[in-house]
């Protein structure tokens, strides 16, 4: 196990509030053995969360998710309706599963809509004793539509989000419960869907098709529920034993030989890394966070952290079975039960002996993306993680710059259409994703160990993963005055404190 360094005195005067500690009970410790003067000893074996996991089905057809039906009957409107409600998912054969569900699935349903479009989605909140929002994560709406945790709407309560689509938005978003102290929980209970916005001018062939693949991940008791989470999943964010693609195991897929598909791959997980590689296919990444990049890049493998999301086209050139599989990637891990992350098939691809009809070629400029150019004002966010044991138990701390999010406390005070330079510090031992909510930002370097490296290519990006002990170098701009989040999207962390508010004025 990664050792840490305990701050025993004084830690809890240096915490804000409770809201920011978890308290946990001796009794709750149990999977803790390796915890320094409990006992017990290090390793990489499966910790508790593993043992017993269930069996699920691999191998059905990949359900492409369903379409939230837009009710405007007018071009140029968008509307809907969301309900976030208790219901039930069949993941074992014989046993229902209760679950968090949009209109009664999980993952919700996709909503695709257009740049130009006005959005107008009516949210109503049937989970009994909890509040809710719906966040857009990654789209441009206006800080009041945001579904922040300053605006929650009450178990039973019902608010329209209404918004805007710009020109030269067209990207992969998605949608998730962003409420005070309870959206780690109810994102884990199956509360996500994707939103898609698409180019009234795509460059991508329309013949590559365009799949939302959106990977969750699910822990699963022998009796088919869903597991309180553990000390374990407070402190490394919650891992789940079953990775499922729009809500199924190891799904597959038929395609003809010489068939490329345009594939939108979410990380819509709680706290699981994904590096992915395409077995007997090959990978062109086309697009990021925020839509599409200046033109295409060959990869071999992905890192998708937390909240991420790539564009793909992958070409299946080669007859017989195509892989999609996770490689091992090393985050920072505390304590036992690291998850096995190599080896994971996540979707396999059949590709047939004979070859398809002949597929038009990918352009080699798919659109232009300005640089933001130089900032006027320089940020620092330091990211840190702190514990220490006291009467009650343990108390752990997720800090930026040293304070635990508090909602009544502005950070940071920036300035409309101003374009800024904020550095993210990772003083800690866990990698953690930093999310910008209202705004695309764009990556411009990074550090660690001293050594200084650039983006191989300009992207727009909501959500970038700073690595334990590097430093990430973005250049942002917020348009719209009100109040924004910014925080890690390893959820738990989030919900500990990780969080903080950055209020633009005009
Ligand atoms: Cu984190």
């Amino acid at each position: 196990m990664h050792r840490r360094g305990f701050l025993v005195a004084g830690l809890a005067a240096a915490l804000s509030g409770p809201r920011a500690l978890a308290q946990m009970k001796m009794d709750d410790m149990s999977n803790m053995d390796s915890m320094p003067g409990m006992g017990g000893h290090a390793g990489h074996d499966m910790g508790a969360m593993s043992q017993g996991a269930a069996a699920l089905p691999e191998g059905e057809a990949l359900r492409e998710l369903p379409l939230l039906a837009n009710e405007a009957g007018r071009p140029g409107l968008f509307k809907a309706k969301l309900t976030a409600a208790p219901a039930t998912a069949r993941f074992l054969a014989d046993q229902d599963t209760p679950i968090l569900a949009y209109n009664g699935i999980s993952p919700g349903p996709l909503i695709e809509a257009y740049e130009g479009d006005r959005v107008e989605i009516a949210f109503a909140n049937r989970i009994e004793g909890e509040p809710s929002t719906i966040h857009w994560h990654g789209m441009p709406v206006p800080p009041d539509q945001d579904g922040n945790p300053m605006d929650p709407v009450a178990a039973g309560a019902d608010r329209v989000y209404a918004f805007d689509l710009p020109e030269g938005s067209a990207g992969s978003y998605w949608y998730h419960p962003h409420p005070h102290g309870r959206t780690a929980e109810q994102v884990y209970r199956g509360l996500a869907g994707a939103f898609v916005v698409k180019a009234n001018a795509d460059p991508v062939p329309a013949a590559y098709g365009d799949t939302v693949l959106m990977f969750t991940d699910l822990r699963l008791a022998a009796d088919g529920s869903m597991p309180d989470s553990t000390m374990n999943d407070l402190m490394n964010g919650r891992v789940g034993d079953h990775v499922l693609v729009n809500g199924q195991k190891n799904p597959k897929l038929a395609v003809a030989m010489g068939q490329r598909r345009r594939l939108r791959l979410y990380n819509a997980t709680n706290a699981r890394f994904l590096r992915l590689a395409f077995a007997n296919a090959a990978m062109t990444v086309i697009g990021s966070d925020g839509g599409l990049l200046e033109k295409p890049v060959a990869a071999d493998e992905i890192l998708l952290s937390p909240a991420e999301r790539v564009e793909l086209v992958v070409a299946f050139d080669r007859p017989g079975r195509a892989t999609l599989t996770t490689l091992d990637y090393d985050r920072g891990w505390m304590g036992p039960g690291r998850p096995a992350d190599a080896g994971l098939t996540l979707l396999t691809v059949d590709v047939s002996a004979t070859a398809g009809q002949a597929m038009p070629p990918l352009p080699e400029r798919l659109r232009p993306i300005a640089p933001l150019g130089q900032p006027a004002v320089s940020r620092r966010l330091v990211f840190t993680e702190t514990m220490a044991m006291n009467a009650t138990g343990m108390e752990m701390g997720f800090l930026i710059n040293g304070k635990a999010f508090d909602m009544e406390r502005v950070d940071i005070v920036a300035r409309a259409g101003e374009t800024e330079l904020w550095e993210i510090v990772n003083l800690a031992d866990m990698d953690h994703p930093f999310h910008l909510h209202g705004t695309q930002f764009q990556v411009i370097g990074r550090e660690r160990g001293g050594k200084v490296s650039k983006p191989p290519y300009l992207a727009w990006k909501d959500t970038v993963n700073v690595a334990r002990g590097e430093t990430v170098r973005l250049i942002t701009r917020q348009e719209r005055p009100g109040p924004r989040m910014y925080h890690c999207h390893i959820l738990e962390h989030e919900q500990l404190g990780m969080m903080g508010i950055v209020d633009v004025r005009a």
